[in-house]
C-alpha cells in the first residue's frame, strides 16, 4: 500500500462490486477546494462529499486549498482525513485570492490523476451541494468535457441571494453571451464543475499559468473562455442555497465586473479562428438588398403620407415599387437569418435586425424619406454588429464518442 491512490482503489474495487456499475473501473473522482476561513462549514461538507460519493461508488478524493484561512479551516479538514475520509490539505500562505487557489488545485490533482479521471470543484461554504455531481458525472460520460451546475436551466434556483446579487451575477453572464458565447453554456461564473482532467491539462500545456491568470472570482469566466475552443461544454440545473452560507461572502462586485472585460479582452485574441466568409458575403448582400428595398419603398411611398393606417396599407400594396421594395427586403431578412444561423450569434442580432428592418420599412411606408446618409449609418451599424457577432462566434466543439 503505497500513496493512497492504491487504497482509495481498493475500496473502490468492493464499491463497484457492491453497486455493480459500469463505469470505468479506474476512474478516480478529484474533489477540489478552495476554503478561506470556511472553518464554519468545512467539516460538514468533507462528510457531504463522502456519504454522495459512497452512495454512488465513486472512487474519490478531495484536495482542499486552505487560501491562507485566518481560521482553523486547515485544521479541521486535515483532522477529517483521521476518520477515514480520504482528504488531503494544501495551504497557501499569505491569502492569494480564488484564482491562485483554484489554479493550485487544478493543477496539482491533475498531474496526478488519470486523462479519464473527473476533478470537480466547487465552494467550500455549503451553498453548492455534492448531490448533482452523479447527474454532471453522467454528462461526462456522454462525452462532455466540462459540466457546469447552472442557475440559469430548466429546473434551476437560486435560495438566499440578494436581489442585485441575483441581477448582477444574471447580467454578467448575458453579456458574455452576447459578446463571447460558449456553446452548452449559460452560467458563466459559476464555479461548482466537473472537468475531465485531459481538458485542464490541455489548459496548462496550451497557456501555462496563464491558463487562470486572473486573482479573483472571475478566474471562472477566464477558465471557460481559455477552454472554448478544445472543450465541449455542457450544463445541469442545480439549486443555489445561499442561504446554507454560514459566514459573509467577501465577492468584491465592481472590481469582479471589471475583471469580466479584462478577461474578454485577454482572450479575445487567442483561440482558433476560422474565417466563415460566406457568411459575411451573404450579410453584405443581405445590407445592399435591405438599401435597395428601401429606396424602392421611398419611391412607391410617395403622397402616401397622412393617410389612416388602413387606407394607407391598401394603396400601398398596390404600388409596384412597394411590392419590389418589400420583396427586397424578405430577401434581405431571410439571408440575413441565414447568416446568424450559421455564425450562431447570440438572440441580440435577429433581434437587432429585426428592429432595424421595421424601422425603416414604417419610416419609409409614412411617407418620410430616410436621408441616405442616415441609412448608410444605420448600415454600417449592422455590419459593425455582424462583425463582432462573427469575433464572437462559438465554436463547435462536439462531445467525445465512445
Ligand atoms: N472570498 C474569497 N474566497 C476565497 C478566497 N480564496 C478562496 N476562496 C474560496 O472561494 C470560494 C468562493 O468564495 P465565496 O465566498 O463562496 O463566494 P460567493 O459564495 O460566490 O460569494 C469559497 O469556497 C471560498 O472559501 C479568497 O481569497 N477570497
Ligand atoms: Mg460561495
Amino acid at each position: 500500500m503505497n500513496g493512497r491512490g492504491d487504497i482509495v482503489r481498493d475500496s473502490a474495487a468492493q464499491a463497484h462490486a457492491r453497486h455493480g456499475t459500469t463505469k470505468p473501473m479506474d476512474r478516480v473522482i478529484h474533489w477540489v477546494l478552495p476554503a478561506y476561513n470556511e472553518s464554519a462549514s468545512i467539516a460538514d461538507l468533507l462528510d457531504r462529499i463522502a456519504e454522495v460519493s459512497n452512495q454512488h461508488g465513486l472512487v474519490y478524493d478531495i484536495l482542499v486549498v486552505d487560501d491562507g484561512s485566518a481560521d482553523d479551516t486547515g485544521e479541521i479538514a486535515s483532522r477529517k482525513a483521521d476518520s477515514g475520509v480520504p482528504v488531503r490539505v494544501v495551504r497557501n500562505e499569505p491569502n492569494r485570492g480564488l484564482g491562485f487557489t483554484i489554479r493550485r488545485g487544478l493543477r496539482e490533482s491533475s498531474e496526478t490523476a488519470g486523462p479519464d479521471d473527473i476533478i470537480i470543484t466547487m465552494d467550500a461554504d455549503l451553498t453548492q451541494d455534492p448531490i448533482y455531481v452523479p447527474s454532471m458525472l453522467a454528462k461526462i460520460d456522454d462525452g462532455y468535457d466540462v459540466v457546469v451546475a447552472s442557475r440559469y436551466r430548466r429546473g434551476s434556483g437560486v435560495e438566499g441571494l440578494s436581489g442585485l446579487r441575483t441581477l448582477l451575477s444574471y447580467g454578467a453572464s448575458a453579456l458574455i453571451a452576447l459578446v463571447r458565447p460558449i456553446r452548452g453554456l449559460r452560467d458563466y461564473s459559476c464555479g461548482f464543475r466537473a472537468y475531465r482532467v485531459a481538458a485542464v491539462r490541455r489548459g496548462f500545456q496550451e497557456f501555462g499559468d496563464d491558463f487562470i491568470s486572473e486573482r479573483g472570482f472571475a478566474c471562472m469566466l477566464e477558465i471557460a473562455q481559455r477552454l472554448r475552443d478544445v472543450a465541449a461544454f455542457t450544463e445541469v440545473p442545480f439549486v443555489l442555497r445561499y442561504d446554507a452560507k454560514r459566514k459573509e461572502s467577501a465577492i468584491k462586485i465592481v472590481p469582479t465586473i471589471g475583471a469580466y472585460f479584462r478577461v474578454i479582452a485577454k482572450v479575445a485574441g487567442s483561440g482558433r479562428k476560422r474565417v466563415p466568409l460566406a457568411p459575411l458575403a451573404f450579410a453584405f448582400t443581405s445590407v445592399f438588398l435591405g438599401a435597395f428595398g428601401q429606396v424602392f419603398l421611398r419611391m412607391g411611398a410617395q403622397d402616401l403620407g397622412g393617410m389612416q393606417a388602413r387606407q394607407l396599407l391598401l394603396d400601398a400594396i398596390q404600388r409596384p415599387e412597394i411590392l419590389v421594395g418589400l420583396g427586397l427586403y424578405a430577401m434581405s431578412s431571410v439571408l440575413w437569418l441565414g447568416v446568424l444561423s450559421r455564425l450562431e450569434l447570440s438572440v441580440a442580432y435577429p433581434l437587432g435586425a429585426s428592429g432595424y428592418v421595421l424601422v425603416v420599412v414604417l419610416a419609409a411606408l409614412s411617407g418620410e424619406s430616410v436621408p441616405l446618409l442616415r441609412w448608410a449609418g444605420v448600415a454600417l451599424i449592422v455590419l459593425g454588429v455582424l462583425l463582432v457577432g462573427w469575433l464572437g462566434a462559438a465554436p463547435t466543439v462536439e462531445p467525445r464518442r465512445a
